[in-house]
């Protein structure tokens, strides 16, 4: 496989991007994602490799031994290197498979002494609030805290090319907290058990973020959106949070659009919603 991309001169994001990523949002936009995404798109084309050499073998067997009259061809069974050799090849497959998957998987879940930054993400129905902590646990204090609304999106700012640390908590059921572009996402439960992991981003603009764990009616509401700025730029705005901004006008001190830009509030009025034909009244009222 390498040989192949040596040879033909390709890297593995070239390879990923002729194929439309395999169905992946691309290579994403921390360290760890580009690390999955490379993993994915080398596992897929080493999948399509054997599939075409499995599929290319049942046509040539089925072509060149195709039935051509009455008599019973040679019967042969047991060949032994054949035997060994179809038992030690996919072995052999999912020991590599297995090695890299272990790497990559270490690494996205490896959690570092020092992050430079710890953000509590706390999910309830149906929203998020990310607080900027001055530590790491539960025992850190919040020193600036966004909270998102019905009319508008919560919007969690953070640095580039720095090690952020995300501790998730629940007020009530399970949540998952997903920005795709990460190509990670991760259960928020209630209760204790405060899940963590850690992030360099590397990527710079806007992302949405979304709840990927069926909470209740209003879950698919349940957005948010990622703002990745440079370190300066975050000093600044976790500054001006600081001193009592609000996260819209602390946004637009770092010049930024105050608003969502990626996804909107969504009609939380039920009567917009209603199955009912309008102007009728539900049963018993
Ligand atoms: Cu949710």
């Amino acid at each position: 496989m390498t040989l192949l991309m040596l040879l033909s001169g390709c890297s593995i994001e070239d390879w990923g991007k002729a194929f439309g990523h395999f169905g992946w949002p691309g290579r994403g936009i921390t360290l760890q994602a580009h690390e999955m995404y490379d993993l994915w798109i080398a596992s897929t084309i080493a999948a399509l490799t054997v599939g075409i050499g499995v599929w290319g073998l049942i046509f040539w067997c089925v072509i060149r031994y195709r039935k051509r009259g009455e008599e019973l061809p040679v019967q042969t069974r047991f060949n032994m290197p054949m035997e060994i050799l179809y038992t030690v090849t996919p072995v052999l497959i999912v020991a590599v498979l297995f090695y890299y998957t272990a790497i990559v998987q270490t690494n996205v879940d490896k959690l570092s002494k020092n992050p430079d930054q710890v953000v509590e993400v706390v999910a309830f129905k149906w929203n998020w609030q990310f607080n900027y902590r001055d530590g790491m646990g539960e025992e850190a204090n919040t020193v600036a805290s966004t909270v998102g609304s019905s009319d508008v999106i919560p919007i969690l700012v953070l640095p580039v090319g720095r090690k952020i640390r995300f501790e998730e908590t629940s007020k009530d059921v399970i949540h998952s907290f997903w920005v795709p572009e990460m190509l990670f996402k991760r259960d928020v439960f209630p209760g204790s058990v405060r899940n963590v992991f850690e992030v360099t981003l590397d990527g710079e603009g806007r992302y949405v973020g979304r709840c990927a764990e069926l909470c209740g009616t209003y879950h698919a509401f349940m957005n948010f959106e990622l703002v990745t700025v440079q370190p300066p730029q975050f000093e600044q705005f976790l500054a001006a949070k600081k001193a009592g901004k609000s996260t819209q006008d602390a946004l637009t001190a770092i010049g930024k659009e105050p608003y969502a830009t990626t996804t909107t509030p969504f009609n939380t009025r039920r009567q917009a919603h209603t199955w009912n034909a309008p102007e009728t009244q539900a049963a018993g009222k």
